[in-house]
């Protein structure tokens, strides 16, 4: 069938918006109409080439969601007419990392996902006669796309598009690195690096938990506003502390000696060892989200780990995506979460490069793409 996507041809050239011919789900998979997804950095990481796993050419996008068209053969718990959000991460509940009860990252798919293949190692896209790769198991940047049955949350009907498509990504980063990662306690201390379309729900993870103290980092003043309408109590703009300031000495000073757990929301490794020695001595948990470019290597002095820091990191949120996904949904209806606010853009695909300039000046928090 003919589809409309935007596809990225080249790696640092924009998207190409064009009819692109999909086949059918195989066994297993499925066919889901996409109805809205979200831009997310990570789509423009690997645009630019910095993504080792970068693929071209290839249709990028992961953060969606949709409506089940047509089900491939093996397929036992989707049916044409469900609503679904496509996981990059996906939860097969049979492969050992599932079965280990310790990780999200199931491994049943990932080794052909990340050469952008269909499990059985094919395309279903192409364009004037040669394949498109598929991008994170996903491709939410075309109006119909073909992903794994075990790839796929089913979520609650009533369920806005154009809003919950951000729990494909961004939300759930977030509010579960809070929640399933760190497991961050009532009555903590937290600090957040970067208050973009990541740390903003890791501000409002910590609210729901209890956090009693949320410090966002941010060197625009922009995000202060925003911040604390999600739940910040403190703001601290680096710059603001001069061309050698010490951000790491400030927090510590600011909470008697440390946080009880930090986060890095933007990918940049010195920012890593900032929120990690700024966790306290003895228990502080600093916990790595952003993806840093191809060849970047994090460091510190090990010191910092004798002394009782723990470095860990989270993908997806350390969600299980399957069980988690559909209760993160059920939170946003209960008015529990507020995902409202952080769209600040609605567009159509045909205005997708400009949402990724908007993107690239820091111009609001989340884009959307609603398909017509
Ligand atoms: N090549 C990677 C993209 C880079 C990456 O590390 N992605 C993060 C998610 S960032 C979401 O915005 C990730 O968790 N990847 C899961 C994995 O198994 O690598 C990719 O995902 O294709
Ligand atoms: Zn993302």
């Amino acid at each position: 069938m003919d589809v409309m996507a935007a596809l990225a041809l080249e790696a640092g050239k924009p998207l190409v918006i064009d009819m692109v011919q999909l086949e059918g789900p195989k066994e297993g998979e499925v066919l889901v109409e996409i109805k809205a997804t979200g831009l997310c950095h990570t789509d423009k990481f690997t645009l630019s080439g910095q993504d080792p796993e970068g693929l071209f050419p290839s249709i990028l996008g992961h953060e969606g969601a949709g409506i089940v068209r047509e089900v491939g053969p093996g397929v036992k718990g989707l049916k044409a007419g469900d609503h679904v959000i496509p996981l990059y991460t996906p939860e097969c509940r049979e492969c050992p990392s599932c079965l280990s009860r310790k990780t999200n990252l199931c491994t049943s798919i990932r080794a052909t996902q990340g050469r952008g293949l269909m499990p059985d190692g094919t395309t279903r896209f192409s364009y004037k006669g040669q394949p498109v790769y598929h991008y994170m198991g996903c491709s939410t940047f075309a109006n119909y796309t073909v992903i794994p049955e075990i790839a796929l949350a089913k979520i609650r009907p009533d369920a806005p598009f154009d809003k919950v498509c951000y729990i494909g990504c961004g939300v759930t980063t977030g509010i579960g690195a809070v929640m399933f990662t760190a497991k961050v306690e009532p009555m903590s201390t937290v600090a957040v690096f970067g208050l973009g379309g990541i740390g903003l729900n890791v501000v409002q993870g910590a609210r729901m938990v209890g956090a009693r103290r949320i410090i966002g980092i941010d060197v625009n003043p922009a995000r202060e506003a925003m911040g604390r309408k999600f739940g910040l109590t403190d703001f601290v703009n680096p710059r603001d502390l001069g061309e050698n300031g010490d951000l790491v000495g400030h927090l510590i000073d600011m909470t008697g000696g440390g946080l009880d757990y930090t986060f890095e929301c933007v990918g940049n490794v010195k920012l890593m060892r900032q929120a990690l020695e700024s966790a306290h001595r003895g228990w502080g948990v600093s916990c790595v989200i952003g993806v840093a470019g191809a060849g970047q290597e994090i460091s510190t002095r090990p010191f910092q780990l004798v002394t009782g820091r723990r470095w860990i990191g989270s993908a997806f949120g350390g969600a299980r995506g399957r069980t988690d996904v559909p209760r993160i949904v059920d939170w946003y209806m209960e008015g529990r979460i507020n995902i409202d606010d952080l769209i600040t853009q609605k567009i159509a695909l045909e205005d997708i490069n400009k949402g990724f300039e908007m993107m690239e000046r820091g111009e609001g928090i989340r884009t959307v793409v609603e398909y017509k």
